[in-house]
């Protein structure tokens, strides 16, 4: 069987899971964070640091491959796996969220979604079927269906019909998608809107899925309203599937997803913020560059192993920061990435041990106040 999803422990008090999703490239054990890389490099990291942190999956994205360099190039090279040398799982997005994030005016039709090029303006016509087949030709080993992710606030008339043309697209995902060594995952859409988004889970359950995204979250809405959503789905969703929340990477939302039953996230938070030197630690969030650290000779995080942790100073970080030096950058998306992937073990851990409650709370007292 090249796709298995296997629950090995649930939470009785939350509901959170712990599993181990078996793929073509490796069994991924979860809840797992999944560093993004857009362009086929999770940005300022190699593939070999990569592995040192323990990343389990990266995602890439098919409307940027598409656009540059191309999936023929890609499919040339052997497949994205090789062409990257990533030997790990590979998840893809469809572009169902980025053709209408980055791409100049698009028109939505029936067929898909005609756009412009965020690089050089050329017009291009995305499908459910293009973009099903440039994620086989990329050959990663989850694929997403093409959605259509509207912006909130949004009113319901708008969310309905966003709803039935991602159901009708990710019929025709479905019915195009060849691989067997690749799984397609359904993704729930809807808004904020209880009913559509109940309808749009029940209908994608219905076309079997081996998985299922939540799309259309982290757009805006309060922590709240996300909350309220996945509390709405937990329930809903095949408990034997895997559950990714799409674009989800602050601490405290990864940490809460998981006590609302989602199995996996990714974000481009921590290499974003990496890059401005924002760090996320278990002591809350700060800025290397604050004035505070200019003579601090302790590590970003006290409780983490990474290589910037380990061997570097704040004021030495804070120092590389101020003078534009690329190892600043180098090592804040590194100890991010840890940061995350760590926070997910830990949770994995406590799922598996039958403390995930004491955990949660552990965390956000932790997270929140910065005291031990
Ligand atoms: N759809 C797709 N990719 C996504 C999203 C979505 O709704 C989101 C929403 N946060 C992030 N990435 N296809
Ligand atoms: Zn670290």
């Amino acid at each position: 069987m090249m796709f298995e999803f296997r629950v090995q422990a649930v939470c009785p008090e939350t509901g959170a899971r712990a599993g181990e999703l078996v793929t073509p490239h490796g069994i991924i054990e979860t809840p797992v964070f999944m560093p993004v890389g857009t362009r086929a490099t999770v940005k300022a990291m190699s593939p070999r640091e990569m592995e040192e942190i323990e990343a389990q999956i990266v995602l890439s994205n098919t409307y940027h491959l598409y656009l540059r360099p191309g999936v023929e190039l890609i499919e040339k090279a052997g497949g994205l796996h090789r062409f990257m040398n990533w030997h790990r799982p590979i998840l893809t997005d469809s572009g169902g969220f980025q053709v209408f994030s980055l791409s100049g005016i698009n028109r939505i039709k029936e067929d898909g979604v005609e756009f412009s090029s965020h690089l050089d303006g050329s017009r291009h016509f995305m499908t459910p079927e293009l973009a099903t087949r440039v994620q086989e030709g990329l050959g990663s080993d989850i694929a997403m269906c093409f959605d259509q992710c509207v912006e909130l606030p949004c009113d319901e008339e708008t969310a309905r019909k966003s709803v039935e043309r991602t159901l009708r697209w990710a019929r025709r995902c479905k019915e195009v998608h060849r691989r067997d060594d690749q799984a397609l995952f359904g993704i729930v859409q809807g808004a904020l809107f209880d009913d559509l988004r109940k309808d749009c889970a029940r209908e994608l359950i219905a076309m079997d899925f081996p998985g299922y995204s939540i799309g259309g979250l982290s757009v805006g809405e309060s922590h709240d309203e996300m909350y309220r959503i996945l509390d709405l789905l937990n329930p809903i969703l095949p408990q034997e599937k895997p559950r990714y929340l799409m674009g989800v990477g602050f601490p405290t939302n990864l940490v809460e997803g998981v006590a609302r039953g989602v199995d996996m996230f990714d974000c481009v938070l921590p290499t974003r913020n990496g890059r401005n030197g924002t760090l996320l630690t278990s002591r809350g969030k700060f800025n290397i560059k604050h004035s505070r650290f200019e003579e601090d000779w302790g590590p970003i995080d006290p409780d983490c192993d990474c290589y910037a942790c380990r061997e570097f100073s704040k004021a030495y970080i804070r120092h590389l920061y101020r003078s534009g030096e690329m190892l600043g950058a180098r090592l804040c998306s590194w100890h991010n990435l840890r940061y995350l992937i760590s926070l997910m073990k830990g949770a994995r851990e406590a799922i598996l041990e039958g403390r995930f409650p004491q955990f949660r709370d552990r965390f956000h007292e932790l997270f929140s106040t910065g005291k031990v």
